[in-house]
């Protein structure tokens, strides 16, 4: 265990970025602190956090004497040049924009739509009701796991994970989707592909340990 006291991450308990970290933070045998912001009761808002994100979004990471480090696939890369081992990318660089772009089809293609900020404005400005809210995310993970399934099981390079046999950012991605998705009661069908590579995700205990419903701030089930 790499021990980096030094490293703080400003976290909550179901937000899909900082999941990414997490899970990324145990495969690569990393400890950091976590503090919480309660994203549902606006502290991501107040002005001590907007110090840290002034863009009201977790999570931060926070290495001392830096400025603090934001967006999720930025933190993803940074630990993986921090920590080689293992590898969350592959050597070619080829296979390295292909880990990069699906990480991307889901962490800014489809994450972004779903946020609480989208949801906060459809609501107050739009109109939105739960209902419309609900096929709204579901409009969102559809489209862009859909498109996803139809990459993922066309191409040669997807193997047990995303890309190839051993779990890459990719992979990290798509279960941060997966992961509030069943917060949200969502599912998406028709996506084997996806379906089989979730479940060779879900046996790694890096991601078990990763599970928004495990951490601090989660509701009892
Ligand atoms: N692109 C950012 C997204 C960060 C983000 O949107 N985080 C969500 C939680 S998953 C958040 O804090 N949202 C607050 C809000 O939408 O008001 C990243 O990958 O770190």
């Amino acid at each position: 265990m790499v021990h980096a006291p030094t490293v703080e991450l400003f976290s909550y308990w179901r937000t899909s970025a900082t999941y990414r970290v997490r899970v990324a933070f145990n495969l690569k045998n990393i400890q950091a602190n976590e503090r919480f912001i309660n994203v549902d009761a606006g502290e991501h808002q107040s002005p001590e956090y907007l110090k840290i994100n002034p863009m009201g979004a977790i999570p931060a990471l926070i290495l001392s004497g830096k400025a603090p480090l934001t967006q999720s696939l930025a933190i993803l890369e940074f630990l993986e040049e921090l920590q080689p081992q293992p590898p969350l990318l592959p050597t070619d660089i080829f296979e390295r924009a292909r880990v990069r772009s699906i990480a991307q089809m889901l962490a800014v293609d489809i994450h972004p739509l779903i946020t609480p900020r989208i949801k906060k404005h459809l609501m107050h400005v739009n109109g939105f009701d739960d209902a419309l809210w609900k096929a709204w995310q579901s409009k969102w993970f559809t489209t862009g796991l859909s498109a996803l399934e139809q990459r993922l099981a066309s191409e040669s390079a997807t193997g047990r994970f995303c890309h190839g046999d051993s779990p890459t950012i990719a992979d990290i991605c798509l279960m941060s989707i997966v992961v509030v998705m069943r917060i949200f009661k969502i599912t998406v069908p028709d996506i084997p592909t996806i379906d089989r590579i979730v479940t060779a995700c879900e046996q790694l205990d890096a991601f078990v340990r990763a599970e928004p419903m495990r951490q601090v701030g989660a509701p009892s089930q």
